[in-house]
């Protein structure tokens, strides 16, 4: 399938109602035009192509907004020829044709002329409007085109959504048949919803639509696959990272402090990636009241505040404020030592979950401590990366707000399988060389697999 071959649809509506929006959300291309919430954004059609298997099978088409329609539709309407009746494409070909026409109505005559190069159009309104008789004579010159139209409505997330005056509009037109979106807050599967829809008014296109449509769903299954493993691989190598230290108060905050900044670290490289393998970057996040901003988590992991975010209920029975220091401490058939509690009392620092056991008793007899990230900083870690991941199937590319990773129920909820997630936890801390880059060790790998598939079920992903 060439470019020629390929499906051809206009986006079209009048102006500002996020003709280039939902093509920046369709594309994933947050770059993709002029975005702002203004007239006459667009002056130019701009096309975006998608493939199939390497090969062009559809064209987008944004346009410029119809301004001017009651104008429009009025001279398109007188427009005759001698000893002929026109019906709607002779008086739209004799539209374009008309040097008047295309000085009077630049816009709308690009618009138009898109139209009768593509296969179907998209007809985007904006639901918080009312419908008034410029839409309606828009409706009547996309009639007069003879092509297949598919109303998209627009700005349903917006809480002045009113959809069912479009839908009668648009049904005495005998269009029965619509999409309803949201280009800031698309549906979860908005894409094949749309190429679903489209496929039941463009019948002789539907094997190319159907086959758009399961590569949209095949991709956003890939992305969550790939986003889980990447959470996964943070978490193993956060539990995997240790840091051994003389035995005195002042070394073991240090040293706590160096941990700390190499759990940061990790966190924000995994944040960077996510946001890449969404099509996101950092500076699509501007302000600060929310969790991440510039890419950053902006809470403090370590801080009570990350642990109530996450939703998570800490150590049944332990106030949160004595996670500080009470970590759980594992040895060999679950020994509990209590040292945590210790070290962390005398370090007098907010550094929770510091675990000793293992290499940690021997490190002790030598004067030292092994200070280890603990299970609670683990949790709030994968909790806040589920969120996040979350946050970012659900956002459109056409959005510039910030993305919002808080639970907005307020209640706490298990983010995984505790168990799972504590025993390959448990088992990443054997190896401390796991801290380091993915490694190929295979029981590494089934580590991260393990988390993996336990994150996967989280009701954090649930919609
Ligand atoms: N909340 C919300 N805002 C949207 C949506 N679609 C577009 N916007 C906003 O609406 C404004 C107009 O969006 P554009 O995409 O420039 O609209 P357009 O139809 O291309 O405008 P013209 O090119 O001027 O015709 C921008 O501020 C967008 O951020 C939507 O579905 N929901
Ligand atoms: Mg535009």
């Amino acid at each position: 399938m060439t470019e020629a071959d390929a499906l051809r649809i206009a986006i079209v509506g009048h102006t500002n109602t996020g003709k280039t929006s939902l093509l920046r959300t369709l594309t994933r291309d947050r770059l993709f035009g002029e975005v702002a919430d203004s007239a006459g954004t667009t002056r130019h059609v701009q096309a975006a192509t998608v493939t199939l298997e390497n090969r062009d099978a559809l064209v987008w088409f944004d346009t410029p907004g119809l301004e001017d329609s009651i104008a429009l539709y009025d001279w398109a309407a007188q427009l005759t020829a001698p000893g002929h009746r026109l019906d709607g494409p002779d008086r739209i070909a004799q539209f374009l044709q008309d040097p008047q026409a295309s000085q009077r109505f630049e816009q709308e005559h690009r618009v138009l002329a898109q139209i009768t190069q593509s296969d179907a159009v998209l007809y985007v309104v904006d639901v918080r409007d009312t419908v008034l008789a410029k839409h309606r004579d828009e409706l009547r010159l996309l009639q007069w085109c003879a092509k297949p139209v598919l109303p998209v409505l627009n700005f349903t997330a917006s809480g002045q959504a009113q959809a069912q005056p479009w839908v009668e509009a648009f049904a005495r037109l005998g269009i029965h048949i619509y999409v309803a979106f949201d280009s800031v807050s698309p549906p979860s599967d908005g894409e094949q919803l749309l190429f679903d829809t489209l496929a039941q008014v463009l019948a002789q296109a539907r094997p190319t639509l159907q086959a758009l449509s399961q590569q949209a769903a095949k991709f956003k299954g890939e992305r969550r696959v790939a986003a889980l493993e990447r959470i996964a691989q943070l978490c193993v190598r956060v539990a995997a990272l240790t840091v051994t230290v003389a035995n005195d108060p002042q070394t073991v905050t240090a040293g706590q402090r160096e941990q700390q900044a190499r759990v940061r670290h990790l966190e924000q490289r995994c944040v960077t990636d996510l946001l890449a393998l969404f099509a996101f970057a950092p500076d699509d996040y501007t302000a600060s009241e929310l969790p991440v901003t510039d890419g950053h988590w902006q809470t403090d992991l370590f801080s009570k505040e990350a642990i109530t975010e996450a939703g998570l209920s800490v150590g049944k029975g332990a106030a949160v404020g004595a996670v500080a220091g009470a970590a759980i401490d594992v040895f060999s058939a679950g020994l509990t030592l209590g040292t945590g509690t210790l070290l962390g009392a005398a370090a007098g620092s907010i550094w929770q979950g510091v675990d000793q056991w293992g290499s940690g008793i021997k490190a002790k007899l030598l004067g030292q401590e092994t200070l280890r990230v603990g299970d609670d900083v683990l949790q709030v870690l994968a909790a806040r990366q589920l969120r996040l991941v979350k946050a970012l199937e659900q956002r459109g590319h056409a959005a510039s707000h910030r993305v919002n990773t808080q639970d907005k129920s307020g209640e706490s909820v298990e983010p995984f399988d505790q168990k799972v997630f504590l025993k390959v936890m448990a088992v990443a801390r054997l190896h401390p060389s796991w801290s380091d880059n993915t490694s190929t060790v295979r029981a590494q790998q089934n580590a991260v697999l393990t988390l993996q598939q336990c994150l996967a079920a989280s009701p954090l992903l649930a919609t």
